[in-house]
C-alpha cells in the first residue's frame, strides 16, 4: 500500500479552510457537501468529512459515519430536485485506486435512464 500523511495544502483543506471558492449545497459540524469543478453528469456533487483523512483508509469511524450520513442527505435532495432516476456513489482511494484530491471525498452522482457518465 503506497498511502503517505495527509498533506494540508490539498483543494479540499483549502476549501475547507475558506482559501477556495466552491459552490456548496450542504454543511454541517462534520462535513461539506459541494458541487464537483468537473462534473460526470448533471447535478455532481462530492462530500467530505471536516477531519482531515486523506481517503477511506485512514478516516475515523465517526467521520466515516458522518460523511455517509450526509451522502444519503444530499443525494436524496439531489434526487428530488432534479427528478434523476437514480444515484451513483463514487469513492477512490490512493493513485492507483484513482484519486485524484487526497482529502476524502464521496462522488454523489444523479443518474438519468438512457444517459451515461461523461469521462
Ligand atoms: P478523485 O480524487 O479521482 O475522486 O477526483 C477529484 C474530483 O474532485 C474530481 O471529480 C474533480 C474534483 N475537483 C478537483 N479540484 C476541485 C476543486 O478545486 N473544486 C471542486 N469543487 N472540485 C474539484
Amino acid at each position: 500500500m503506497s498511502g503517505s500523511a495527509y498533506d494540508q495544502d490539498n483543494v479540499f483543506a483549502k476549501i475547507l479552510r475558506g482559501e477556495l471558492p466552491a459552490q456548496k449545497l450542504y454543511e454541517d459540524d462534520k462535513t461539506l457537501a459541494f458541487m464537483d469543478i468537473m462534473p460526470r453528469g448533471d447535478g455532481h456533487c462530492l462530500a467530505i468529512p471536516k477531519q482531515p483523512a486523506r481517503n477511506l483508509l485512514d478516516a475515523d469511524t465517526d467521520s466515516l459515519a458522518a460523511l455517509m450520513a450526509t451522502v444519503q442527505k444530499v443525494g436524496r435532495a439531489a434526487m428530488t430536485a432534479l427528478e434523476a432516476d437514480g444515484l451513483t456513489i463514487q469513492q477512490f482511494n490512493e493513485e492507483a485506486g484513482g484519486q485524484i484530491v487526497f482529502h476524502l471525498h464521496v462522488h454523489i452522482i444523479p443518474r438519468f435512464t438512457g444517459v451515461a457518465l461523461r469521462p
